[in-house]
């Protein structure tokens, strides 16, 4: 639909180790550091994305500049439902795995939209109601988000559910009806599906402190206190012609939950005030340390579904505009996302011959295992943690990746530093474990991995 609202503020997040993404590429692309909004991004340890419709990969021109200056990539719509289940339990992954494909190949990640949203059901899900439609959506959720799984940075979990307006209440659809909680019941399914991805809640019309955005924001302070796993939240930024002077502190309030804050589907109304307003975005993203990264949606102004406000970055001819300039210089003026202090001091490798791993569990301590997935620019690892004859109360795996490698994405584990040695704690659901019990963790990256070995240390 072509919802014209003048909506505004939204943002994403991203994260993942930019930092690390942003070293990698200092070390590895200098030539482009600082000139292009991906390197700059991620020198800032963020990312800087575009909304992306999968027909246009095919047009050359369009690609140049997406591959030159994103390194996130979001659909447009390929992964909404209407798309991606357009008859009730038959999936249809082909635009969403293009868009994938596509990313990885180019060493970008991948933001998830939509789940669930109350435009673009398809046809079948708008008629239903009640406890049959609570199930399809939770069906739709789980089988999503497991096809994807391992391969989004961000998932956009629950779509614009709160109203215009006032009230700052929720807004009335068929899935609001099937109860107050389908938010986090949505919000359960995804982490069961895809416990590597972060997992957002997206909404327009929150680009300051207003009664919208107010009741977006008790939502989170709730579901954290409820354990309810939620870790971002976007804010999409439709932006007019003027920018509320409350967008930064409104970013921050979210941040202070304890939620990462992304700009998720930025664009502003063409005039005047465009490239002032982009800049002002940018730097409030950058003056906030949990705001991960910023969507732009579209690449040049006649790939906008804002048709004649030229909205983007780039014209129809893909040059850049004084709206690009601004938004550069404030990510390479704007500070970085601290990184964790790293744990140990770089070492020299371990000088012991490696010995076999221990094969079943170990008489007392812990072993590792690893098992990657690998692709051109990047990898996904899964770890097995065995606990020895003692089991452990808590362990530690630590890795020593090659030069170049860097890890963007940790679940199930809290990572320590990004490059060189890594090491990965339990969280605290997952660190005591008896004699002989396994769990499982994984980290995302850019480089190569291969050859790594884990070493194992329990407590
Ligand atoms: O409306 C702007 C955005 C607001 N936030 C959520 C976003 O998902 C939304 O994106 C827009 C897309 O940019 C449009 O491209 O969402 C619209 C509705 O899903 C998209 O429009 C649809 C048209 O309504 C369909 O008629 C068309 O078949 O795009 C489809 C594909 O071109």
């Amino acid at each position: 639909m072509k919802h014209r609202r003048v909506l505004r503020a939204a943002v994403t997040v991203a994260v993942t180790g930019a930092l690390a993404a942003g070293m990698t590429m200092a070390l590895t692309t200098s030539a482009s550091a600082g000139t292009t909004l991906r390197a700059s991004a991620a020198e800032k340890g963020r990312y800087f994305g575009a909304a992306v419709a999968t027909g246009k990969l095919s047009t050359s021109a369009y690609v140049t500049v997406l591959n030159r200056e994103f390194n996130s990539v979001v659909a447009e719509n390929e992964m909404k439902w209407d798309a991606t289940e357009p008859q009730q339990g038959q999936f249809r992954y082909t635009g969403g795995d293009r868009l994938v494909s596509h990313a990885q190949a180019n060493g970008m990640s991948v933001r998830g939209h939509a789940l669930l949203w109350h435009q673009q059901e398809p046809g079948w899900a708008q008629s239903m109601s009640g406890s049959a439609l609570r199930s399809a959506m939770i069906n739709h959720v789980t089988q999503v988000a497991t096809h994807f799984r391992g391969k989004i940075h961000s998932w956009d979990v629950v779509n614009e559910a709160f109203a215009d307006g006032g009230s700052g209440g929720r807004r009335d659809s068929n899935l609001q009806r099937t109860g107050n909680d389908w938010i986090e019941a949505a919000f359960r399914a995804a982490r069961a599906a895809d416990p590597g991805a972060k997992l957002c809640y997206n909404d327009y019309n929150t680009d300051g402190i207003n009664a919208k955005s107010t009741g977006i924001y008790n939502m989170v302070r709730d579901f954290k206190s409820r354990g309810v796993p939620i870790d971002c939240v976007g804010f999409q930024s439709h932006l007019g012609t003027s920018l509320a002077g409350d967008y930064q502190a409104n970013l921050q309030r979210f941040a202070d939950l304890g939620v990462d804050v992304q700009i998720t589907e930025l664009d502003v109304m063409t005039g005047g005030n465009q490239a002032n307003i982009y800049g002002a975005v940018t730097r409030a993203c950058m003056n906030v340390s949990r705001c991960t990264g910023i969507t732009v949606w579209g690449v040049r102004d006649c790939d906008s579904w804002r048709g004649s406000d030229n909205a983007l970055l780039f014209d129809c001819n893909g040059n850049k505009k004084a709206a690009y300039t601004n938004v550069l210089n404030a990510l390479n003026a704007g500070p970085a996302i601290p990184t964790d202090p790293p744990t140990d001091p770089p070492t020299d490798p371990p000088t012991d011959p490696p010995t076999d791993p221990p094969t079943d569990p170990p008489a007392v301590g812990c072993s590792a295992s690893v098992s990657l997935n690998s692709w051109t620019g990047g990898f996904v690892a899964s770890v097995k943690v065995t606990a020895g004859s003692a089991g452990t109360s808590g362990w530690n795996v630590g890795f020593t990746l090659p030069s170049g490698a860097s890890v963007t994405n940790t679940w199930s584990a809290t990572a320590s530093g990004s490059t060189g040695t890594v090491r990965f704690a339990n969280v605290n659901y997952n660190g005591r474990l008896g004699a002989g019990q396994v769990t499982e963790f994984g980290f995302q990256g850019t480089g190569s991995a291969s050859g790594v070995t884990p070493t194992c240390t329990a407590s």
